[in-house]
């Protein structure tokens, strides 16, 4: 078994910042469970393009407030404690922070191997070794 607390995991090069965003990528490829897990926080009032062509994604809203918007047919829907999206088409989006940071627990399939860059034109490069 594997036991990692948020804590010791931001203290590390797990965690990653964006201009819009940062992210702590607590589970990995390497741990071979098929998904990553990830806990990010979606800064108030930004907006973000984003479109992972090659992964599935899951977002969890734990705290704060935003809006998600579908590229493909301009559809908004609200963000807050408790709502869960779930990007099962790669929908192209646009993520938008609230009046509040946003904080999300986020499952990817396949798993991030965390050396993703974040130029975040949306787009993630797939892993080829993924075991997802
Ligand atoms: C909200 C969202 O899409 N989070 C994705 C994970 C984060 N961008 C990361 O760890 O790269």
């Amino acid at each position: 078994m594997i036991v990692r607390t948020l804590k010791e995991c931001e203290a590390s090069e797990r965690r990653v910042k964006s201009d819009n965003w940062e992210s702590t990528r607590m589970l990995l490829k390497d741990d071979k469970m098929g998904f990553s897990f990830h806990i990010t926080t979606i800064y108030a009032g930004t907006d973000t393009h984003i479109w992972y062509q090659n992964h599935l994604e899951s977002v969890y809203c734990m705290s704060g407030d935003g809006e998600i918007e579908t590229k493909s047919d301009g559809k908004i829907y609200k963000i807050e404690p408790g709502t869960l999206y779930i990007l099962d088409k790669h929908d192209e989006h646009q993520l938008r922070g609230g009046k509040t940071d946003m904080k999300m627990a986020c499952v990817f399939n396949p798993p991030l191997s965390g050396k993703e860059v974040h130029d975040e034109n949306g787009v993630y490069p797939v892993d080829d070794s993924a075991t997802g």
